[in-house]
C-alpha cells in the first residue's frame, strides 16, 4: 500500500491530523488496533479550549460542537466556606466549551477523511524508511509504504519507544481520580475546581442531563470497592453541599472508572521520518484539561508541517517542529502540575496551608486569575 503519511492511531490525534492533510491536498491511511466502535465509546475528555474550538470550526467540524457543546465563561474554585468563579471571558477574552471526546471522535469518524484500518495488530514502525508493517483484521500481512510516518498511539503504542535516545521526563503522583459519570442534571453551571481536607473533587458535566465528576482517591483504587452511596457522600462533602444553599443533586451513576496521575514528557518529537503527536509523545494530569487540547495543538503545527513539505518541497516547519511543539507541552505540563499540586491535598498541614493561601491568592487578586485563565482557555497556538 502506498500513501503519503501513514498515521499510527486513531484517536484524536490521529483521525484530526489526517482530516488536516486531507484539507491541504496530502493523502494519509491511519492504522488502528482497537474497533472503531470502542475508539468511538472511550470516555475520556470533557474540556476544549478556545483554540481548539477555533481551529475544528476552521476545518468545518465545529458544527455539532456549536450546536450540542455548552460554552463556559469560566470556573470556579472552591475551599471550605469560599466558591469564586473565575471569568475567562473578562479576564483575557477567552471562554471554554464542554464537549466530550467521545463526541469529538464521532464529529471525526463521520468525517471520513482517510482510510483507517481498524483492528490491526503487529504494527511495525521503519522511521528511516517510513514504513509501517501490521496485520489486517482478515489476518493479511501488509506493508505501508508513505513520505512519512506520524505517531499518534497514545501512551501505550510503539511509537514512542521507535525513537531512539530519547529524553524522557515522568512524574508520578501520589494520588488518582476516581470519574463517574451519572445520569442526573449538572448542580452547577460552570464546573468546580474543589480543595477539601479529605481530598480533591471536580464537578464536570456532559449536557444537561449528564454529570461527569472526580474524586481524589489513593493510588490502586478498586472503583468497585466504593458504593454509590459513599461516592455521593463524598463529593457533596467536598464540594460543599448544603454551603451557601447549594445543593449537589446524586443520581444514578453509569460509569466508574480509576485515571492514575503522571506527568511525562519525551523529546525529541521526531526521528528520521518519523514525528509523534499527542499522548504518544507527553501525558499530563488531568486537571489543567489539557490531554485533548494538547493533541490538537501538536497536529494543529504537525499538519502544517507536513503540507509544507509535500505540497511546497518546504521542509522548514518539518524542521521545527520537535522545537516548537515542545514549548507549548511544557506550558501545559507546568500549568497541569501547578492546578494538581494547588488542589490536591496530601494531609501535610504546612502544605494545606500553602495552598490555601495560594487559592486565596489566585481567586482574590486580578493578575492571579489572570494567570489561571490564559492557561485554561488556552494560549493561541503555536505559542
Ligand atoms: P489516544 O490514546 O486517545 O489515541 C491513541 C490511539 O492509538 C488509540 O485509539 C489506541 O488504540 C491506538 N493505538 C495504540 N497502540 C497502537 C498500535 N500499536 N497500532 C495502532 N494503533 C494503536 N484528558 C483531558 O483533557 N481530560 C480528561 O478528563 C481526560 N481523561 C482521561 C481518561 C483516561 C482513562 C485516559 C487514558 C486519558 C484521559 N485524558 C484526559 C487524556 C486523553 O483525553 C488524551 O489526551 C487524548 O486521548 C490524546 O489523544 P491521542 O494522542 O489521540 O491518544
Ligand atoms: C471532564 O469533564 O472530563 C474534565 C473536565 C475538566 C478537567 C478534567 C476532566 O480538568
Amino acid at each position: 500500500m502506498r500513501t503519503q503519511v501513514a498515521i499510527v492511531g486513531a484517536g484524536p490525534a490521529g483521525l484530526l491530523l489526517a482530516h488536516l492533510l486531507a484539507q491541504g491536498g496530502v493523502s494519509s491511511v491511519v492504522v488502528e488496533t482497537r474497533s472503531e466502535e470502542y475508539v468511538a465509546a472511550r470516555i475520556r475528555a470533557g474540556i476544549l479550549e478556545h483554540s481548539s474550538v477555533e481551529l475544528l470550526e476552521s476545518v468545518g467540524l465545529g458544527a455539532r460542537l456549536r450546536a450540542e457543546g455548552d460554552q463556559h465563561r469560566g470556573i470556579y474554585l472552591q475551599w471550605p466556606g469560599e466558591r469564586h468563579h473565575l471569568d475567562f471571558v473578562d479576564l483575557t477574552g477567552r471562554s471554554v466549551w464542554v464537549y466530550g471526546q467521545t463526541e469529538l471522535q464521532k464529529d471525526l469518524i463521520a468525517a471520513r477523511t482517510a482510510p483507517v484500518h481498524y483492528e490491526v495488530s503487529d504494527v511495525v514502525l521503519d522511521p528511516a524508511a517510513a514504513r509501517v508493517a501490521f496485520i489486517d483484521k482478515s489476518g493479511h500481512k501488509r506493508i505501508l509504504q508513505a513520505d512519512f510516518i506520524a505517531g499518534c498511539d497514545g501512551s501505550f503504542g510503539p511509537s514512542r519507544n521507535a525513537v531512539p535516545a530519547a529524553q524522557k521526563f515522568e512524574k508520578v503522583y501520589p494520588y488518582s481520580w476516581f470519574g463517574i459519570l451519572a445520569d442526573v442534571a449538572p448542580s452547577t453551571d460552570e464546573l468546580i475546581y474543589a480543595w477539601h481536607p479529605n481530598g480533591f473533587a471536580l464537578h464536570s458535566m456532559r449536557s444537561e442531563t449528564v454529570s461527569r465528576l472526580y474524586l481524589q482517591v489513593p493510588n490502586g483504587t478498586d472503583p468497585a470497592s466504593w458504593s454509590d452511596d459513599r461516592i455521593w457522600s463524598e463529593l457533596s462533602t467536598r464540594l460543599g453541599h448544603g454551603q451557601n444553599g447549594w445543593k449537589l443533586n446524586p443520581g444514578p451513576i453509569t460509569d466508574k472508572s480509576v485515571l492514575p496521575m503522571r506527568s511525562y514528557v519525551q523529546t525529541p518529537m521526531r526521528h528520521d521520518r518519523l514525528f509523534l503527536a499527542g499522548d504518544a509523545a507527553h501525558i499530563v494530569p488531568p486537571t489543567g484539561a489539557k490531554g485533548l487540547n494538547l493533541a490538537i495543538a501538536d497536529v494543529a503545527l504537525l499538519g502544517k508541517a507536513l503540507i509544507a513539505s509535500l505540497t511546497e518541497r518546504d521542509d522548514t516547519l518539518l524542521d521545527r517542529y520537535s522545537g516548537d511543539a515542545q514549548r507549548r507541552v511544557w506550558r501545559c505540563t507546568h500549568f497541569s502540575w501547578w492546578m494538581t499540586t494547588m488542589l490536591h491535598t496530601s494531609g501535610d498541614p504546612f502544605e494545606a496551608e500553602l495552598q490555601l493561601s495560594q487559592l486565596r491568592w489566585v481567586a482574590g487578586s486580578r493578575a492571579g486569575a489572570t494567570g489561571l485563565a490564559e492557561n485554561y482557555a488556552g494560549l493561541p497556538i503555536g505559542y
